[in-house]
């Protein structure tokens, strides 16, 4: 058996105390990215930054996606282990049942964001993080070319994890 790490440990008093500690034996969290890089701002004028390897390949597609007029623009990248916690607080203080938060948002240690491979992305005109991307031009041209940078879909419809349809997060497949 495996020591578990003090990050594993931090994870798991974040369960605790959203009363979620169960989930920790069926799966292990994901691990946050200790290396990151600045990819700009996103849409809020915040920093948002990522791992090396998937800043590099979102740069490049998204230059050239803007090389034939489509805009991508990030809503979201690196998230660490607190500020998921704050996001899932927050939904419980405003009275979402825990189940209901989870169909949208991971726990704190289980979001794809944490690996800083994970981006949420939309385009001018289209209402953020909503099934809208999924009409947009920037989604069918991700749909045709974001393999070639080795970005995927993470949440499609139907998907096994339970999270709702996301056509706006796409994660990272290569190397940090
Ligand atoms: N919205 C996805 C599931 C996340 O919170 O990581
Ligand atoms: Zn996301």
């Amino acid at each position: 058996m495996t020591a578990t790490s003090a990050y594993e440990q931090r994870v798991v008093e974040i369960l605790r105390e959203l009363g979620v500690e169960e989930i920790y034996a069926k799966r292990k969290p994901v691990i946050e990215a200790d290396e990151l890089v600045s990819v700009g701002l996103d849409i809020y004028g915040r920093e948002q930054k990522l791992a090396p390897g998937a800043a590099k390949a979102w740069q490049e597609m998204r230059s050239a996606a803007e090389s034939l007029g489509i805009t991508l623009q990030l809503v979201s990248a690196f998230r660490n282990v607190d500020y998921q916690h704050q996001i899932i607080k927050r939904k419980l203080a405003a009275g979402q049942k825990m189940e209901e938060i989870l169909r949208v948002s991971a726990l704190p240690g289980y979001s794809e964001h944490h690996t800083g491979k994970a981006i949420d992305l939309t385009t001018p005109g289209c209402e953020t993080l909503t099934g809208e991307f999924e009409k947009t031009k920037a989604f069918g041209w991700l749909g045709e070319n974001a393999a070639q940078f080795r970005f995927t879909m993470s949440y499609p419809r139907g998907n096994k994890v339970g999270v709702i349809y996301e056509p706006w997060h796409w994660a990272f497949q290569g190397a940090d």
